[in-house]
């Protein structure tokens, strides 16, 4: 069967539109993220050779998904510790809304020395909009204690939600303040007190 001129022009253009739709979908990433860590180490490998600075995540496309192999070690002279993950300083700010990095941490103490695998997963939601490039800083540090433990009981529950309502809105000059329900230490209590707070739920150290 012949296929005519015609048909082979409308092909092509159709494989062109289908081409630009894609490539103008695609979220180019240069440089991603800055690492930074407080007392825990990252490496790219379990021997400890190469410590993570930064990450390229290379071309992304949306609905994709990539995952990345890092190892968190706890320095030798630490207690056995908890290890926490942050992402900030998003650019453009939008891109956190369609951009979410996860890691595959259970929660439980890392021992002194010891080095623990990790797996990030960033995943682009499909729905992406207006984001040609971005970039943010994640932050991994080690503690000893749970973030969020308002109380003190080793334990994020209920019971710190309710001390942190039993002081939400309050500064230290006001009777009913409460210093360990300022999770993050800038004299409110507030809605990022809170945020932490619901962000280690369920965490416990026993
Ligand atoms: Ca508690
Ligand atoms: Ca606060």
């Amino acid at each position: 069967m012949n296929i005519s001129k015609f048909e082979k022009t409308v092909t092509l253009m159709l494989l062109i539109i289908l081409g630009l739709t894609i490539a103008l979908r695609s979220v180019s990433v240069k440089r991603t993220f800055a690492v930074e860590s407080f007392y825990v180490d990252v490496y790219w490998d379990a021997e400890g050779n190469y410590n993570v600075t930064s990450i390229d995540w290379g071309e992304l496309h949306p609905g994709s998904t990539r995952k990345i192999s890092i190892f968190v070690r706890n320095e030798d002279l630490n207690p056995p510790c908890f290890i926490y993950l942050w992402t900030e300083g998003w650019i453009p700010p939008e891109a956190s809304t369609y951009i979410r990095l996860d890691w595959s941490y259970d929660g439980r103490k890392i021992a002194a020395g010891e080095t623990l695998p990790v797996t990030l997963t960033l995943r682009i939601l499909p729905s992406i909009y207006g984001v040609d490039d971005f970039w943010f800083n994640i932050t991994i540090f080690g503690a000893d204690y749970v973030i969020g433990d308002v109380n003190g009981d080793e334990v994020v529950d209920i019971f710190d939600a309710v001390s942190i309502g039993a002081s939400y809105d309050t500064t230290p000059s006001d009777s009913q303040w409460n210093p360990q329900a300022d999770l993050n230490g800038d004299n409110v209590i507030d809605i990022f007190d809170l945020t932490i707070m619901t962000r280690n739920y369920g965490l416990f150290s026993f």
